[in-house]
């Protein structure tokens, strides 16, 4: 047997070797980096940040399944807050220490409102603003209420300052005062859904928050609006495919429930 190798036969195997080398590489640095993005046949896959229970991180994930844009998720576990949002790599792609972070079209965006808008405006079909600018503020005053006047001060971090026994009082205090005044507001905007008959983002911000209202024990009975409407939005695909239960870090007792 001839074990001499032609020069051509060396050079490929140097080339072979250089390649299997370079790909290890890049997987070893994309499984090491938060921030590595997976390049697929179509481009860059967006990533999006985000925590299973996470209200803003719901918004964001109904907004990518319903305008069908595909994704990968990358869990931050808020519950373990040194190896995640308060993680080096992560407080470098998101100073707040919040999740959702969506990367995409090459670049990192924070703030799910943000968020939301930038898909709407780059992605704009299906919509999920009105094409009528009063009936836009009328969503975007939805989104208000909840997104700046609800979900901050029921946020973790802002009960972590409450005492222990006295957190649920809290919660309950702000979500009701709250849905008070969007049961009020629903009641001359809402058709099937917040405002008319069109899914818009006011429904994207809405059901997770009334997901959280369950959770802390709130009493729904008091708003029939918000109610009917959460009925409605549970039915479909987006809002189901981004539920809590159906994310990759659900624990699995609650996974698929
Ligand atoms: N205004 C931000 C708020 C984000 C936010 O508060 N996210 C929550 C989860 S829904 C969070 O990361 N909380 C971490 C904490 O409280 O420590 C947004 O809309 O993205």
């Amino acid at each position: 047997m001839n074990t001499a190798l032609s020069s051509r036969q060396l050079f490929q195997s140097i080339w072979q070797t250089h390649r299997a080398l370079k790909m290890s590489a890049q997987q070893i640095s994309a499984s090491a980096s938060l921030h590595k993005p997976v390049e697929t046949s179509e481009g860059m896959k967006p990533i999006l940040y985000s925590y299973w229970h996470s209200s803003c991180s719901w918004r964001v994930r109904t907004v990518l399944h319903w305008k069908n844009i595909p994704y990968e998720t990358r869990a931050v576990n808020l519950l373990k807050p040194e190896s995640g949002q308060h993680s080096a790599e992560y407080l470098a792609i998101n100073p707040t220490a919040h999740v959702p972070t969506l990367f995409i079209d090459g670049k990192n965006l924070i703030e799910s409102i943000a968020i939301l808008h930038y898909l709407e405006e780059t992605r704009p079909l299906p919509a999920l603003l009105p094409q009528d600018a009063y009936e836009r503020a009328k969503v975007r005053e939805i989104v208000e209420i909840i997104a700046s006047g609800i979900q901050p001060l029921q946020n973790r971090k802002v009960q972590k300052r409450v005492e222990h026994d006295k957190r649920l009082e809290w919660v309950q205090h702000w979500v009701n005062s709250g849905f008070r005044a969007l049961e009020e507001k629903l009641s001359t905007t809402a058709g099937k859904y917040c405002v008319g008959d069109e899914v818009s983002m006011a429904d994207c911000c809405l059901l997770p928050q009334v997901f959280n209202a369950r959770n802390s024990q709130v009493d729904m009975r008091q708003y029939p609006i918000i109610s009917r409407i959460e009925s409605e939005l549970k039915m479909i695909t987006a809002f189901i495919a981004a539920h809590p239960h159906n994310q990759p870090d659900c624990p699995t007792e609650l996974s698929g429930k």
